[in-house]
């Protein structure tokens, strides 16, 4: 039943050739979304699943960038803000998102074994890491920075109030995300015209150079590493060389113990001034993710403890219970988004913690069905907020409904 409700809900928001994370508020394709899409897809039509990221690699810049969105010509430019316009960058925009892909790529080869699909993945894949592993390392240390908030995929986390406040807001544009979603749900106005200000000014820098906003954030990172150990298990299904990406993964690990771990948490840093930022969200609870986690217990018992309560609220909170500006229905500063949640699920396995893991799947199948797929909840109550009909939200229950 939610897992017909939830395959409606991904045809529903199929465009042909991809999926829009929600018709009226995200009327493109992103990328981490996909990804995302894709793991859930692959158990309904992997030749759908298969197409979606192609169709987003389709679309990866010369420099090996994998584009956080791909824009649809068919929809009116107003339809979204910043469009194609803004980012005069043909027809994606210029920064990227979490490098979750490779893991998509294996995860749809793993539902029906397609040769031809991972070797036309592969080398794309290869540039998409050698890009971030390379050309962001801004910091010199072996760890990829995201330069503007949209690409750690939590636009409005509390990490990155310290380095965004020096950023001026830019004013004169409309926002078009108020016109589908709650004010309350959304980032305010003033994180708004920061975002824009910094994606401007990337833009006129040619998508160089970092500005004000040059960050090391743990989700990322450890994305990235578990993506270099997907790849690894690519290369080997094709018969080639993997220890380059095993040990790439090693390195990215390596640096994000020795960088961002401190007091048992993992925190953001940010490059310009090279201080952590003081907030625990759910992207340190990522590098869970990775199977060689020297520092799980320590992490484990943060996530279990009174700032996550993992497996007493609903799904994984995007920040700290216990912070005094924690807000349980405003995007990224409190509300449990399902990818974070299937994430983290994924790492409980890896760490042992099947009656926990169990416990947040079970969770998460029912809050995503009760709230009609809404795109994050309220972590005290599970009440559905923003948008609804949510790809990712739909994708993640056919997952974990296998
Ligand atoms: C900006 C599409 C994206 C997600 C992000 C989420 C939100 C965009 C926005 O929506 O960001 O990229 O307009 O707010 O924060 O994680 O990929 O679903």
């Amino acid at each position: 039943m939610d897992v017909t409700r939830a395959t409606a809900v991904l045809d529903a928001n199929w465009l042909g050739t991809s999926t829009v994370p929600s018709r009226a508020l995200y009327p493109h394709q992103w990328s981490w979304d996909s990804a995302f899409i894709a793991i859930g897809l692959r158990h309904r039509s992997p030749a759908r699943a298969r197409r979606e990221l192609v169709t987003l690699f389709s679309a990866q810049w010369p420099d090996g960038r994998v584009p956080h969105i791909v824009f649809d010509p068919a929809t009116p430019p107003e339809a979204y803000f910043p469009g194609p316009g803004f980012w005069r960058a043909g027809r994606t925009s210029g920064i990227v998102q979490a490098p979750v892909h490779a893991r998509a790529v294996l995860a749809v080869h793993e539902a029906e074994p397609d040769r031809a699909f991972l070797a036309e993945l592969y080398p794309k894949l290869v540039a998409w890491h050698e890009y971030l592993r390379g050309k962001r390392d801004f910091g010199g240390h072996g760890l990829a920075a995201i330069v503007h908030p949209w690409e750690s995929g939590m636009d409005n986390s509390p990490a990155w109030d310290g380095p965004l406040s020096r950023v001026p807001p830019a004013a004169g544009f409309v926002r078009r995300d108020l016109e589908h979603g709650h004010a309350a749900d959304r980032p305010s106005d003033e994180d708004y015209g920061r975002y824009v200000r910094l994606a401007a000014d990337y833009r006129d820098s040619d998508y160089t150079d970092g500005g004000a906003f040059v960050v090391e954030d743990p989700g990322f990172n450890a994305l990235l590493a578990d993506a270099e150990l997907a790849l690894a298990e690519i290369a080997e299904r094709l018969g080639l060389p993997s220890d380059a990406h095993r040990e790439a993964a090693a390195r990215v690990a390596k640096a994000l113990q020795e960088t961002l771990w401190h007091n048992g948490f993992f925190f953001a840093r940010d490059v310009r001034t090279g201080s952590l930022t003081p907030q625990y969200t759910c992207a340190g609870l990522l590098p869970l993710v990775l199977p060689d986690l020297a520092v799980a217990p320590a992490l484990l018992a943060t996530a279990t403890g009174p700032r996550f309560g993992l497996g007493r609220v609903h799904g994984v909170p995007s920040y700290d219970l216990t912070a005094p500006d924690f807000d349980p229905g405003r995007y990224w500063r409190g509300p449990s988004w399902f990818n974070i949640g299937w994430l983290v699920r994924q790492g409980l396995l890896h760490h042992g913690e099947h009656a926990l893991a169990e416990r947040l799947r079970t969770d998460l199948l029912e809050t995503a069905a009760a709230t009609d797929f809404a795109e994050y909840c309220d972590p005290l109550t599970g009440t559905g907020h923003g948008t609804r009909s949510f790809s990712w939200t739909a994708a993640v229950t056919l997952d974990l409904a296998q």
